[in-house]
This record gives structure tokens, sequence and C-alpha cells, in this order.
């Protein structure tokens, strides 16, 4: 027979967010789900947040850490960027609900002057800079490309810049950055947007309280 303990601690719930555009694009759903989040990660030093339900809590992690968090249970939920999975493979989770929400699309950029089509062509090694080696190395793959592909962990847009690649695969959204850096997009890769990502353990042992939240989040979600 289970005790009062254990039963408590098994309808604990732990949603993984990270900080920013995820956190307040998270917001309206978790609302829709009667949720409230209450205190702000921006001016808060906790990484544990409290809600106004006394069993939920939201952890703030790395973008890139959320599907680790709820791969091993550390977090029975989350939401995190198809980019983002798609690197980290999606082993041992469940993802039901595309949120529609942090939306942008994956790109090839290059500097204005270049010729791509034509270095393409030629068969020319291409030097190209990403923090999604994953889906660069698929997207040259499929189209028969070499390319040499030099992964970093931030402003991508800098590497074509000062001699570090001749292109670049990385997200845009309003392209701003592209603009400001000379560089423009020249071949387009996927839509990405965020998706929940639930434990599949969590999801068994913790479907009376998990499952209505996904359901709200769903009706909410919608495009
Ligand atoms: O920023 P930090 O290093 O802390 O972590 P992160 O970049 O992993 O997190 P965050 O919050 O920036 O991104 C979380 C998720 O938001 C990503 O995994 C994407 O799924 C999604 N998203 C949506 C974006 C963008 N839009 C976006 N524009 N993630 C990043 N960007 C960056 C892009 O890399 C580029 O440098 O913004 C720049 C381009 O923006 P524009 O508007 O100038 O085109
Ligand atoms: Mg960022």
């Amino acid at each position: 027979m289970m005790n009062a303990t254990a039963n408590n601690q098994s309808q604990q719930l732990i949603l993984a967010l990270s900080k920013g555009r995820i956190f307040e694009e998270t917001q309206p759903l978790l609302e829709a789900a009667g949720i409230t989040v209450t205190e702000d990660p921006e001016t808060s030093r906790k990484l544990i947040l409290p809600t106004n339900h006394d069993n939920i809590k939201v952890i703030i992690v790395r973008a890139t850490d959320v599907p680790t968090y709820v791969q091993y249970g550390a977090a029975d939920f989350g939401v995190a960027g198809k980019d983002v999975l798609q690197e980290h493979g999606g082993a041992g989770l469940y993802q039901p609900v595309d949120l529609h929400i942090a939306k942008c699309h994956l790109s090839v950029a290059a500097p204005k002057g270049f010729d791509y089509a034509n270095a393409v062509r030629k068969g020319a090694r291409l030097r190209v800079a990403t923090k999604y080696a994953q889906a660069a190395r698929e997207h040259f793959a499929a189209k028969g490309v070499h390319v040499d592909i030099i992964k970093l962990y931030g402003s991508i847009e800098l590497a074509p810049l000062v001699g570090l690649s001749e292109a670049i695969v990385d997200l845009v959204s309003t392209g701003n950055t592209l603009r400001a850096n000379d560089l423009v997009e020249v071949e387009h890769i996927a839509d990405i947007s965020s998706r929940l990502v639930v434990n599949q353990a969590a999801l068994k042992l913790k479907r009376d309280i998990l499952q209505p939240i996904l359901d709200a989040f769903g009706r909410a979600s919608v495009e």
C-alpha cells in the first residue's frame, strides 16, 4: 500500500523552462491551465520558482538543457525548441504538442556578395559555422554537398565576418541580426517552433495531475 508521503511525492510536478522568450511565451498557456508562476525569473535568483499550486514548481534551466532534465525525470515536463530537440535526439521524451510559440526558422546564410549557389555547384568544400551541427550535417548530406562543420556556441553571425567560415546555419526570426551584419539567407532549412516535452514515466505515473495540464496547453496553443 502506498503511504501518504510517497503518494504526495508522486503528485509533485516540475516544469522545466528557459528564461526569456520561452518563459514569456509559455505564460499564456500556463494561465490557460490555471497555473501562475508567482516569481519573475528575470529578477529572482531562485532556480526553482513557486506557482499558485503548492505541488507545481517551475525550474529555470538553459534552453539546451530542458530535454536533458525531462529525459532523466528531474523535471516531469518542459518546453523546448524543435532545434534543441533535434540536437538532443529526443530519447525518453514524449512530444505531444506543438505549442506554436517562439517561432523562427533555421537557415543557411552567407555574406551579401558571396556566390553561395556557385560555390555549392562547384563542389567547393564550404566551411559552415553553427550551433546546430546535427541539423546542418543532415541538411548538406541530403544535398550531397561536402561541408566542414565548425561548431560554435554563440554569436554565429560573426564567423563569416572574420573568415572563420564561408557560411552559417542559424536561427532567424526578424532577420535583423543578419541584416546588421551584411548577411543574407541563401537557403531555408526548416520552420521551428517550441514543443511540449514530457517524461515518459511521469506520463504514466502522474497522469491524473499531468493530463489536464497537457490538454489545456493543447487547446490554448492552436495556431
Ligand atoms: O540565449 P541563450 O544563449 O541563453 O540560450 P538560447 O539561445 O538557447 O535560448 P533562447 O531563449 O535565445 O532561445 C530559446 C529558443 O527560442 C530556441 O531554441 C529557438 O527554438 C527559439 N527562438 C525563436 C530563437 C529565435 N527565435 C531567435 N531569433 N532562438 C534564437 N534566436 C536567435 C538566433 O540564433 C539569432 O542569433 O536570435 C538571432 C536572430 O534573431 P533575429 O530576430 O535578428 O532574426
Ligand atoms: Mg539565444
